[in-house]
């Protein structure tokens, strides 16, 4: 691998920080999302409830333990870290003229604290945390005003950071609403603040918020270029390979539409325009865009530096021959391929495929900003975790990575681990699906001291970064 390769994690601060109102901190999407786990679903609640556990407010504590947290990573060898700007930590509601200058401060820090440690700080604008006086009073995304209040935030941080930071991503994972499709509430909420059972017009609210965040990513990058014409703007997507279940050419079509149904607003970043095809199905859905021509110059000038992909899955076309679980991000399960204790098929050679694809489509630097597995570990005597099933799952996953960029000649420029400490799950809320090399001694029940321990995985991926991989391929 090149030896700038960036061996690192990615972590989101709705899921780590917690101190949800410290330091003037307004209340943000996620704030309202109750614990939940594989069987019972979040609950998503109007106002905070007496009794009801809300696992941002607390998050792992990172707010005030980054300093102890980053060591570690540092200890591990980390080249990068992708952490994400609580946008209610710089304009609590949204609106007001003049940010939080503790917000900013803070993330100074982070970032300081970062780069002392040799690591380089990749900053995700909006990682599902909106303020939700926007969702209130604006409507969110529905509303192109929005666009301009997160146009306004850009332009403090990519201020704020000039001459510390490099790498940005203006959103993560905006991609699964496609207005052909049903979304779930959680997906909608997450992204959008709304909740796609109680939106009167879905397919028209889905291609609204689309659009217009879209839009925003476009006149962000080209907004941060102007501020720092060295900055390297991406955006991040979930994506997943959809296979089609076999030769018949219906299923071939079929899950080609599928796949690509997460890739409509990437293809805007990349290609200078908002895809025509999408233009035209939405022409007879009978669904309207506000705003096409005055931001066609911004998708013009605004496009990607880099991709980032988040990678964990793959899932099955729909089709006649196969009836299977639905996957979480759509289409069916893969009779080949086992699954986590949380259902999400394991597919390293997806990775390999998705990475391919990825690069071959818009010939940009792509990085894997996420990709890693949710587990239940057991912590045993001597605070130790043997964790050989993450290894496995990471070790795989690496080898295909090496394979796309040796001999595919896929230009990935790094590897960021999600969740290099355990944290709080965005689908169900649990500490119980842990991911981490650290181990955070936090438990769905409140209960733990919150110290910190080393699992097996975070021996051997130290030994990863040392070696750039090399170790990977050795027998
Ligand atoms: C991605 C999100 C992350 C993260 C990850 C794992 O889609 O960008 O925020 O949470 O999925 O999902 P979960 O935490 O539900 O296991």
């Amino acid at each position: 691998m090149n030896k700038d390769f960036f061996w690192g994690g990615s972590i989101a601060a709705h899921q780590c920080e917690g101190a949800y109102k410290e330091d003037g901190k307004g209340l943000a999407v996620m704030d309202l999302v109750t614990n939940g786990s594989y069987e019972k679903p979040r609950e998503i609640c109007k106002r905070i409830e007496e009794g009801k556990f809300y696992p941002s407010h607390t998050g792992i504590d990172f707010y005030h333990r980054y300093k102890e947290d980053i060591a570690l990573f540092a200890k591990m060898g980390f080249k990068a870290l992708r952490i994400s700007v609580d946008w209610s930590r710089i304009y609590p509601m949204g609106d007001e003229e003049t940010p939080s200058q503790k917000g900013i401060d803070y993330y100074v820090s982070v970032v300081e604290e970062l780069i002392h440690n040799g690591i380089e700080p990749i900053l995700t604008l909006c990682h599902f945390e909106m303020p939700v006086h926007l969702v209130r009073e604006y409507g969110s995304w529905t509303n192109r005003r929005v666009i301009e209040l997160y146009l306004r935030y850009c332009k403090t941080m990519f201020e704020a950071m000039k001459g510390r930071v490099t790498y940005w991503s203006t959103f993560n994972e905006l991609n699964h609403l496609d207005p052909a499709t049903e979304a779930s509430d959680i997906f909608t909420y997450i992204i959008a603040g709304l909740k796609f059972s109680e939106m009167e017009t879905p397919a028209q609210t889905l291609a609204a918020i689309g659009y217009n965040m879209t839009a925003a990513s476009v006149k962000a990058v080209r907004l941060g270029h102007e501020i720092d014409s060295n900055y390297k703007i991406g955006c991040v997507f979930g994506l997943q390979p959809v296979y089609a279940y076999n030769c018949r050419p219906d299923n071939a079509l079929g899950a080609f539409k599928e796949m690509y149904r997460d890739f409509y607003q990437l293809e805007g970043m990349c290609r200078g325009a908002f895809p025509a095809y999408k233009l035209r199905e939405y022409e007879k859905m009978g669904i309207k865009l506000e705003g096409l021509k005055e931001d066609r110059e911004d998708f013009q000038k605004g496009t990607l530096d880099f991709i980032g992909v988040n990678y964990y899955s793959s899932s099955v076309g729909h089709c006649e021959e196969m009836e299977g679980d639905e996957t979480l991000f759509g289409g069916v399960q893969n009779p080949y391929l086992e699954r986590s204790k949380w259902g999400w098929s394991i597919d390293p050679k997806g990775l390999r495929y998705l990475l391919n694809v990825v690069y071959r489509m818009f010939a940009k630097p792509v990085i894997v900003t996420e990709n890693g597995l949710g587990a239940v570990d057991v912590l045993e005597d001597g605070n130790v975790i043997h964790d050989d099933y993450r290894i496995d799952y990471l070790k795989q996953h690496l080898q295909q990575l090496k394979l796309a960029v040796e001999e595919d000649g896929v230009d990935c420029f790094g590897y960021l681990m999600w969740g290099p400490i355990d944290l709080v799950s965005a689908t169900t809320g649990e500490m119980k699906k842990r991911y981490g090399f650290i181990y955070v001694d936090k438990n769905d029940d409140q209960t733990g001291t919150l110290n910190r321990y080393e699992k097996d995985s975070f021996h051997w991926f130290r030994k990863v970064i040392e070696t750039n991989g090399e170790c990977l391929t050795e027998s």
